[in-house]
């Protein structure tokens, strides 16, 4: 049975490919933050106690700040993939904490690949590793993005993404190391966190069409991101580690809409007219903006065989009505005297 190790598995991507790789076969192990309340909502209904032989999930603490804890994690693992997905991943958030970003994002990076490394001399294993990497890294280029399109990051978050890139191109140069780096665009799902646009977005279609929120404050509304369906995007992170040789690719739908349109899509699939509802609030811009993204996935088509199978406008349509259903059940618990927090989550993202 193959084993892997997944840092960032409570996050989005974490939990769709803790899930992918469980059905593939494999044994999953998954790195999680100590924190005072319990962050594993996106995994839950994949554990199981870890005393049923049945188990095949496993959850160790870590951090990406952590290098001995790290490289004690591999040693007792023993995995054969690694994916390192865990990040400081908001693009605004990381203006504001730009140097725990760079922490987590660039330097977390080193700290694991340095681990493998060391665990590879030791144990005389091959260990491959997947880098999530972004198209933040393409910052101001000009649309097409391809794998030969010059990175101009344009945050903090950004620029440690390209740092972590170049480190584990470089450890793969120098030390003959399977690394994999995905440079993949927008990925969303029904468990994007909340404070990302398109989630952001959707959870309001849902409130605002119950009544339990009366408008939605966003900034940018012109910006272009490349929006695929983040389980698509999960199996490419695997494939990439089934090769013959370890390469980069670019993962991304090659459809490109601006913000505008995902609300106008969003608000239309409840009936609703997204103007009646949407105020701009400047605190939502960033001091930097990328203005357009848009992918050019052939490189992944022609040599993973990857392509993505959910559509823009399916995409908007899935999460609104999971959206929907969630603002169904918070409306039924107001009305049976419950003090639940809508609007907090709004004013963070
Ligand atoms: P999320 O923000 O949903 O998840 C991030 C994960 O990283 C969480 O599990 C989080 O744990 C964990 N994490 C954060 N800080 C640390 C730390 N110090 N030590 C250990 N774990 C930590 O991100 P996504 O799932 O959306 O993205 C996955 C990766 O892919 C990220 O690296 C992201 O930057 C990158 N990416 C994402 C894209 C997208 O569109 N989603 C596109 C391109 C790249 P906790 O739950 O405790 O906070
Ligand atoms: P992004 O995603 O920065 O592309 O990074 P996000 O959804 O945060 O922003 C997309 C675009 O929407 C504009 N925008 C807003 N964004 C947020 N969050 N909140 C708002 O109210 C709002 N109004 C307009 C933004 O300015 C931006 O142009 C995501 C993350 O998952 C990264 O980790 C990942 O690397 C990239 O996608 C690819």
């Amino acid at each position: 049975m193959k084993k892997a190790l997944i840092t960032g598995i409570t996050g989005q991507d974490g939990s769709y490919l803790a899930e992918f790789l469980l059905n593939k076969g494999y044994e999953v192990h998954g790195i999680i933050r100590r924190s005072s309340t319990f962050s594993t909502s996106r995994i839950d209904h994949l554990y199981r106690d870890p005393h049923d032989p049945e188990a095949r999930l496993f959850l160790h603490y870590g951090d990406m700040t952590d290098g001995i804890g790290l490289k004690r994690l591999l040693d007792k693992i023993q995995p054969d993939e690694v994916y390192n997905l865990a990040a400081q991943s908001h693009v605004k958030v990381s203006f504001e904490q730009p140097e725990y970003t760079a922490d987590i994002v660039a330097l977390g990076t080193l700290r694991l690949l340095e681990a493998v490394r060391l665990h590879m001399e030791e144990t005389e294993r091959e260990v491959r590793v997947y880098q999530a990497g972004s198209s933040e890294m393409f910052g101001s280029a000009p649309p097409p993005q391809s794998e030969s399109t010059p990175f101009h990051p344009r945050s903090p978050y950004a620029v440690s993404k390209v740092a972590a890139y170049w480190y584990a191109v470089n450890y793969r140069e120098a030390y003959g190391m399977f690394i994999a780096n995905g440079i993949l665009f927008n990925h969303e799902s029904e468990r994007r966190g909340e404070t990302f646009v398109t989630r952001k977005i959707t959870r309001a279609v849902g409130r605002i069409k119950l009544g339990l929120q009366r408008k939605l404050y966003l900034g940018n509304l012109e910006a272009r991101r490349d929006w695929g369906y983040a389980p698509d995007y999960v199996e490419a992170m695997w494939l990439m580690l089934q090769q013959d040789e370890p390469d980069d690719y670019v993962i991304a739908t090659g459809e490109s809409h601006s913000v505008r349109e995902f609300v106008e899509a969003a608000f239309a699939a409840v009936g609703l007219d997204w103007r009646d509802y949407v105020e701009i609030d400047p605190r939502y811009f960033r001091p930097a903006e990328v203005d357009f993204l848009l992918g050019d996935p052939r490189k992944a088509r022609e040599k993973l065989g990857w392509r993505p199978r959910v559509t823009f406008q399916e995409l908007v349509i899935r999460m609104v009505e999971h959206d929907l259903e969630l603002a169904r059940r918070e409306k039924t618990l107001l009305d049976a005297g419950h003090n639940i927090a809508l609007q907090g989550v709004m004013e963070r993202g």
